[in-house]
């Protein structure tokens, strides 16, 4: 209302207003003028606007449909912040195309088929005592019918669990209130088995039932051992929702279909739609799923299907923890109160909500007072005696959220197109407010909670017909957001969704979300445990066993390593790829184009890809996410060679179109590269004799392997003089190209020799400066300071030396690079290396074990 007041009084320019009036009043005016904006218009606008950087108050997890995915936006902005692939490959974050996500996908294949989609309807947030406590996120696919639980930790879906005895569902997922089990009830009923039953024995062999997947909390896991299904008739479970407070371990399920009718149209009987909603009442399951946990645990009691254990209907009834209860024809949301106390079940064919007392409920169970037996033998229950009472709301009510009101509920109305907010103690209707149009599910803020926030509902439309730009025939839906903190309801904005057709949605807190910015250096994100690929910098190689290459491999900005890769046509390719950026939003992409591979690396991320090179040729890979300046030249070549062709080499043929004098020259150049590349490996020789490597196996052994190669020198060299002598200039630069290989390789394993001897003979380092040194790794510092070398950036030894007050400077410089951009030095040598040093996010502790290192370094120096 005081917004309200403020923004009339400068619309309509009164005397007070005028002697305020500034020139934004006047700017206002012309925008809304342009715009044909009313004052409500601005409102309303200014209830919804996040200026940059603002964040929302509420973050809401939507199903996505028949996307198979899971929509993320905030409220009130209504501004879409991610899409997590669930059910469907999602190639941005790499899901589905990565091996370790794919791996999670193919969790969620049925009987050997490969599913690549879902049908997303309910997605539910774990629990503590009722109340959200924004750890992990569970949806159901009705189509395929699975269960996938989403970390919250990092917005990943991690595990998909088929249903093994189901053939669909759709009353899931549903958190108990301590996030005990997931509720997962069927939909269409079938045989529990993978048989063909004629659809004459309908009601002997087809079934319907609802399974309680056990859920680890702590881990974030359905544990499908210490799962169960409890058996029910053939009826078609619907919606479901777990008791909580006064109804702790019980659990509701509609049902429709209760005439068990099986359709027919070809063969002249009426359709389904006809015979399965005759009777004026179907059935709401009432089980006490508590119970049956205790007695799933003796196998006495369970019969196991699929290798899944299956509570009989008549267990369940010998142990009094099935019933039913008679509820309007068709109906579709049973909705549990805060406390627990009430069952709210609104008929889509009927225009009355049915208010349920569990209270009324208990005591007729208590007393065996039953009206009846269904052909099942289940207990049926007086609906008169089992009732609060019912309120007309309109027509085609759906769902309902609570509000922290007490007794004030909003329901959606498929066929008004309404949202109708009521009063479920008292009975009565309080307001309505139209939507557009044909509501499905609306959604509160933790309005299905014991702890419901009221102030938003999202009404989630299924028709958005005339309210958008028309974008062709397929429309997309419609999520409108209404404010109820006044007395009336009030419409906001619209937000169409273009995914699929999204049932439900949940809204928490953002306070009550706390996802990770970056991973543990070389974490497996769909484990959460180190990966097997975990590869630091300079641990880069390409390992190969027959047909199998193993590439290990780093990401950071603006080099991928290696950047070379050649295979054969055939080769198994494997590529662990680590991204050593700790910097915030530092992803970096892998493809590798015509393999259809592709993977999003997060910072600390390690990931997997994996095919085979079936096909002959050059394929660049390179990063795709635009992560630096230089980020297209974050690339490299795959080379998939034919071993059983020959390859004519283009740089052979230069040579060969040489002069003479042109030939030497190439040949005097090749032997002086040789002779200098010689005199490093001397040198090393010379580091690793006079520092006794023979007193060091490890040592010792690397010593012998550069050997290994250098001892074919010789022989090579004789090749390449007699060639020489014989005037065969070309061939001599052929072999001295081939000992250059030697010596490559020699110098490769001597720098090994010497860092492990210097790791012997140097001082021995403190816990801090171990810390450090891993710290430098882990942290990336070493993609770009190789110490003792000039590389992509400065050689760190001496760095304690070269500044004044050189830890403190190093420190601040370590955790605040930008700051110094502008020193001379740091400018100089910006403008040398063509690189600025990043924030590498290292914390303070971080740091100070770096200095640490770098003291070590330097009382070591000699050895670099
Ligand atoms: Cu009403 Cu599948 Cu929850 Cu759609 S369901 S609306
Ligand atoms: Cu990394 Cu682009």
């Amino acid at each position: 209302m005081k917004n309200l007041n403020r923004v009339t009084s400068l619309l309509i320019g009164s005397a007070l207003a005028a002697t305020v009036s500034t020139a934004s009043d006047s700017t206002l005016q012309k925008v809304m003028k342009d715009r044909g904006l009313n004052e409500q218009d601005v409102i309303r606008a200014a209830k919804t606007y996040n200026p940059t950087g603002v964040k929302d108050e509420y973050v809401i997890f939507s199903s996505g449909g028949q996307s198979g995915q899971v929509i993320v936006y905030g409220v009130p902005s209504m501004r879409i912040l991610k899409y997590i692939g669930v059910f469907t490959p999602e190639p941005w974050q790499g899901y589905g195309y990565d091996k370790d996500s794919l791996a999670i996908l193919r969790q969620g294949d049925v009987r050997g088929t490969e599913i690549n989609w879902g049908d997303t309807h309910h997605p539910a947030l774990s629990e503590k005592d009722g109340k959200y406590d924004g750890k992990w996120l569970a949806i159901n696919d009705k189509a395929n019918p699975r269960i996938a639980v989403i970390d919250l930790a990092d917005f990943e879906t991690k595990q998909i669990v088929p249903n093994p005895v189901f053939k669909s569902n759709h009353g899931g997922a549903f958190f108990t209130p301590n996030s005990e089990y997931i509720i997962e009830a069927s939909q269409y009923a079938a045989p529990y088995d993978n048989e063909y039953h004629s659809i004459e024995d309908y009601k002997e062999s087809y079934r319907g039932g609802v399974t309680m997947w056990k859920f680890d909390d702590n881990i974030g896991r359905i544990l499908p051992k210490n799962s169960f299904t409890i058996e029910m008739p053939p009826y078609h479970q619907d919606l479901s929702d777990a008791g909580k407070g006064a109804s702790y371990g019980w659990g509701f399920t509609n049902s429709f279909n209760t005439e068990m009718y099986t359709g027919g149209i070809e063969v002249g009987n009426p359709p389904n739609e006809a015979g399965m909603s005759r009777n004026d009442t179907d059935f709401l399951h009432v089980y006490n799923w508590g119970k049956l946990a205790k007695i799933a645990k003796d196998p006495k009691n369970v019969k196991v299907v699929n290798g899944h254990n299956v509570i009989p209907i008549e267990v369940a009834v010998k142990n009094n923890a099935l019933f039913l209860i008679p509820e309007p024809k068709s109906p579709h949301g049973v909705d549990v109160s805060p406390d627990g106390k009430y069952m709210i079940v609104c008929g889509k064919l009927d225009t009355h909500a049915s208010v349920y007392s569990f209270e009324k409920i208990k005591k007729q169970i208590d007393n065996k007072d039953f009206v009846a037996k269904d052909p099942y033998g289940i207990p049926i229950l007086d609906m008169k005696k089992s009732l609060h009472g019912q309120v007309e709301l309109g027509l085609g009510p759906l769902h309902t959220q609570y509000s922290p009101v007490d007794g004030q509920v909003y329901t959606s109305l498929y066929v008004d197109s309404q949202v109708v907010k009521w009063d479920y103690k008292n009975l009565k209707v309080l307001d309505k407010e139209n939507v557009h149009y044909n509501i499905g599910h609306l959604a509160g803020m933790e309005g299905k909670t014991s702890d419901p926030q009221g102030k938003y509902i999202i009404a989630l439309n299924k028709l958005s017909i005339d309210r958008f730009q028309n974008v062709g025939p397929l429309h997309p839906q419609n999520h409108q957001l209404i404010d109820i903190s006044g007395k009336t309801m009030d419409l906001l904005v619209d937000m169409p969704l273009p995914l699929g057709e999204p049932h439900q949605a949940v809204g928490i807190r953002a306070s009550k979300l706390h996802p990770h910015i970056r991973y543990t250096m070389g974490t497996n994100t769909k484990t959460g445990k180190e990966h097997i690929g975990k590869t630091l910098a300079g641990q880069e190689r390409i390992e190969r066993d027959g047909k199998n290459v193993t590439v290990y491999s780093t990401l950071v900005r603006s080099h991928i390593n290696p950047e070379r890769i050649t295979v054969n046509k055939g080769d198994k390719v494997t590529i662990h790829m680590t991204n050593l950026e700790r910097a915030q939003d530092e992803t970096h992409g892998f493809t590798v184009g015509g393999f259809d591979q592709h993977a999003s690396l997060e910072p600390g991320e390690t990931t997997t890809i994996e095919f085979i090179a079936d096909r002959e040729g050059v394929f660049p890979y390179y990063c795709t996410e635009f992560c630096s300046a230089l980020h297209l030249e974050m690339m490299g070549y795959l080379m998939v060679k034919d071993p059983n062709k020959k390859y004519v080499s283009a740089n052979k043929m230069k040579i060969q179109s040489m002069s003479p004098a042109e030939l030497k020259a190439e040949y005097d150049k090749v032997v002086a590269v040789n002779a200098a590349t010689d005199s490093v490996i001397q040198s090393v020789v010379a580091f690793l004799k006079a520092n006794g490597f023979d007193k060091h196996k490890v040592v010792a052994d690397l010593v012998t392997d550069a050997f290994d190669q250098y001892g074919q020198i010789p022989d090579e060299k004789k090749k390449a003089n007699a060639a020489f002598k014989a005037g065969d200039v070309e061939k001599a630069i052929l072999h001295e190209g081939m000992i250059w290989q030697l010596m490559v390789k020699t110098a490769d394993v001597g720098i090994r020799a010497k860092d492990a001897l210097v790791r012997k003979i140097a001082t021995e380092q403190s816990a801090a400066a171990a810390r450090g040194e891993k710290a430098f790794a882990e942290g990336g510092c070493n993609g770009c300071h190789v110490i003792g070398k000039v590389s992509s950036g400065p050689d760190l030894t001496g760095v304690l030396s070269r500044h004044e007050n050189a830890e403190k400077w190093v420190s601040e410089f370590i955790l605040d690079p930008e700051a110094k951009y502008k020193e001379p030095y740091i400018k100089a040598m910006i403008d040398y290396f063509n690189l600025k040093m990043p924030n590498q996010e290292m914390s303070e502790k971080e740091t100070k074990d770096i200095i640490e290192y770098l003291k070590w370094v330097d009382d070591n120096a000699n050895l670099f």
